[in-house]
């Protein structure tokens, strides 16, 4: 019998649709529809184009279906702390970009109602500019909404006319209490946000309902929506198969999310300064991670020298070129914030160099060693301060997502953290997403757990390893 799921999978640079195919020792994505997603610029900021999104995933769906009439349901994931406002049952404008820089005045205002610290405490959260809450305080479109859905959930909501707010996702709105698991009604009033724009909690696993309407139509199925760990780092974690009681992981794709998996939060001073975060993952687990700028940093340089040359530019010649570079390799902040916002990325990098009286690199090639290597010296500082805070004596890092193909940077890695690197598999966010809507189905059995999961990973996906060099 063919056991088949659907997975949507929305990343900051590109969305896609896969078929996951999941049966006696088999696990299996197909690649079904792939297509392009970033900021675009408006009159009053950085928005999304969710409409051209979900126009992709209604087309992608359709195909996967065609595809494959097997599929029992479909699960939605996609990158954290966006929203989209909903009134009469529609969407009421295109939801806003987390890397806007109008979330400044948003964290002015929220902390002065209640100090980071304070937040800390309730939220369990690093730091982010762009977290839900403080988007919402400046917000002036949340009077007129009936709520406000996170952006999988907002997907599913358009699919099935369900309104639901998925746990891990909801975990990075700065709004749960991280003792509890509940809205923080308490903060709400606080920060004058209406509790009735938040709907009601779900885990990962609960039964949505059928796709209906217009929708069904255009796909030619009424498919079961089963809700997933819809942020994408925690579908990411659930197929990361760590491999040691003490392992790391790194979810690496335009962010590095760097940690650990534990069983309670640790909200502690150490853990505040250090900009740990403790958000929700799937099975009641915490992700105990912190936010590296990830592949971002190489993406945007990329981006503006293709725009200077007016070509593209072939990226696996360019990492090659940039791993023979010789000698001293300069290195600077990947997490320096003036590298956050989209646009001339080699500039703000060199500006960042030169302030702290590094060398900027002379060719594109060394450049791209440099922001590479900078990326892997905050990964293995965010690896050993993760294995500080919570007292474990790491012993593998697992390097899960587009990150994991980056030879060059998995080594330094490796060679930066003294730690051996397991890389791999590289769609790990999809194959998580897969994964829970497959036990929620009863096919991995009614007793299984992550661990039961992840052995199917690294079953199906052998890793690869990369040694430290002395
Ligand atoms: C990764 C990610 C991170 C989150 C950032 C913004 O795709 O979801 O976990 O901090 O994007 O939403």
């Amino acid at each position: 019998m063919t056991r088949a799921v659907a997975a949507v999978d929305l990343g900051a640079t590109s969305g896609r649709v896969m078929i996951g195919y999941v049966g006696d020792g088999e696990l299996r994505l197909e690649p079904v529809a792939r297509f392009p997603n970033g900021p675009v610029a408006g009159p009053d900021g950085l928005h999304w184009d969710f409409t051209a999104l979900y126009r992709h995933i209604g087309d992608g769906l359709r195909e996967a279906f065609a595809r494959e009439p097997a599929i029992a349901s479909v699960g939605i994931d996609s990158w954290a702390v966006d929203y989209g406002l909903v009134g009469d049952g529609r969407l009421l404008g295109e939801p806003f970009h987390y890397r806007d820089e109008r979330c400044a005045d948003g964290v002015r205002k929220v902390h002065a109602v209640t100090p980071f610290a304070d937040l800390y405490r309730r939220n369990g959260l690093q730091f982010l500019p762009f977290n839900t809450l403080y988007q919402y305080a400046i917000d002036r479109g949340l009077a007129d909404a009936d709520a406000s859905l996170l952006i999988p959930d907002l997907v599913a909501f358009l699919l099935t006319g369900v309104q639901v707010a998925e746990r891990t996702n909801a975990s990075t709105t700065g709004l749960v209490d991280v003792r509890t698991g509940a809205w923080d009604t308490e903060l709400l009033d606080a920060l004058d946000i209406p509790e009735r724009l938040l709907p009601r909690l779900v885990d990962p696993g609960t039964h949505l309902g059928p796709i209906r309407g217009a929708a069904a139509e255009h796909i030619g199925a009424e498919l079961d929506v089963i809700v997933v760990g819809s942020h994408d780092t925690a579908s990411a974690v659930v197929a990361a198969p760590l491999s040691t009681p003490d392992s790391a992981y790194i979810s690496c794709g335009t962010w590095g999310l760097v940690g650990l998996e534990l069983d309670r939060p640790q909200v502690t001073d150490a853990a505040r300064e250090a900009n740990f975060t403790n958000e929700g993952g799937v099975d009641g687990r915490v992700r105990f991670l912190h936010n590296v700028t990830g592949l971002w940093l190489l993406s945007e340089s990329v981006r503006a020298w293709e725009a200077e040359d007016g070509a593209s530019i072939d990226l696996p010649e360019l990492l090659d070129a940039a791993a023979s570079t010789p000698g001293d390799i300069p290195l600077f902040d990947a997490n320096d914030p003036s590298l956050s916002a989209p646009g001339d990325m080699p500039a703000r990098i060199a500006a960042v160099l030169e302030s702290s009286g590094a060398a900027v690199p002379a060719t594109r090639a060394a450049f791209t060693r440099t922001i590479v290597e900078s990326i892997a010296q905050a990964f293995a500082d965010a690896v050993a301060t993760a294995g500080r805070l919570a007292d474990r004596p790491i012993d593998v890092v697992h390097i899960v997502g587009g990150g994991s193909l980056n030879r060059l940077l998995c080594q330094a890695t490796a060679d930066r953290s003294t730690l051996p690197v397991l890389a791999g598999p590289v769609e790990a966010t999809a194959l998580g997403n897969v994964l829970v809507q497959a036990r929620a189905h009863g096919w991995f059995g009614p007793d299984a757990t992550l661990e039961t999961l992840r052995a199917a990973v690294a079953a199906a996906f052998a890793p690869e390893r990369y040694e430290p060099r002395g």
